[in-house]
């Protein structure tokens, strides 16, 4: 019955799946309790400042590596380590995988996701995304978007550049998104979130938390033993 009036699993381009509800209630709820956590100082969420002098209308936090535009820091603006990525987000990130690519055999299936660095994105009411690609990874692992609390209407375009073409898709509480392969550099945005759409139930009475899982490709052993200093990739190398 559900399968009938529910939102479908969605193939939207080439390594772009759309899996609608996959985070029950419960894992939600543990979720938004867990970034609200990671919200905290030190190496909290804060906006992020572009090199233009411009202020990014969304608030993140950072798990395993801080992200600035354009690279990857052992710590945050405050000078603090960023906050480790645990190992339950890593296997989360591998189910997330798996179950959106099954059945398929191309980008991931024999590959084992390792995502090492998480970014925390908060909306309120006004916030938004313009589009952008994300290459500041050194490796193309697929990219996992899980969203919790309001509706956003989310934009994913082509690899060509900013314009059309595009596809508009609602993401809801609880969908998961996987961007591989041929989608993994493409450009993408994040038009608005829709009024009355929070989600008290799981702890989110109003705005929207996207969670996305990545592989730096920096190394293994994280910022904390070898921060990009020693991988020979990071710095100016002067
Ligand atoms: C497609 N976040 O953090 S998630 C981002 O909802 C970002 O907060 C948006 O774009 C958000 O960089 C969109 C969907 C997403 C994330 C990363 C991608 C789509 C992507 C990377 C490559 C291609
Ligand atoms: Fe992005």
């Amino acid at each position: 019955m559900s399968v009938l009036f529910g939102r479908p699993r969605e193939q939207i381009a080439p390594g772009a799946v759309h899996v609608p509800g996959w985070l029950s209630e419960a894992e939600q709820r543990h979720l938004v309790q867990a970034c609200r956590d990671w919200a905290k100082p030190p190496a909290g969420i804060r906006h992020t400042v572009m090199p233009s002098g411009g202020v990014m209308s969304v608030q993140t936090v950072c798990l395993g590596w801080h992200w600035v535009p354009y690279k990857y820091l052992p710590t945050a603006d405050d000078g603090a380590p960023v906050k480790p990525f645990p190992d339950w987000l890593a296997e989360l990130g591998r189910r997330a995988v798996t179950d959106a690519y099954a059945g398929e055999t191309a980008c991931v299936s024999e590959h084992r996701y390792r995502p090492d660095v998480a970014l925390i994105n908060f909306y309120d009411g006004q916030a938004k995304m313009g589009m952008h690609v994300d290459k500041d990874e050194r490796i193309a692992a697929p990219v996992v978007s899980l969203s919790l609390g309001a509706t956003c209407v989310f934009r994913f375009g082509n690899t060509a550049g900013r314009n059309r073409p595009w596809q508009d898709v609602q993401l809801e509480s609880g969908d998961l998104f996987v961007f591989g392969g041929e989608s993994r550099f493409a450009y993408h945005g994040v038009l608005k979130t829709l009024p009355g759409t929070g989600r008290p139930e799981i702890g989110l009475a109003s705005g929207r938390l996207n969670i996305t899982l990545r592989e730096s490709g920096l190394g293994e052993s994280g910022p904390g033993e070898s921060g990009p200093g020693e991988s020979g990739l990071g710095g100016s190398g002067a």
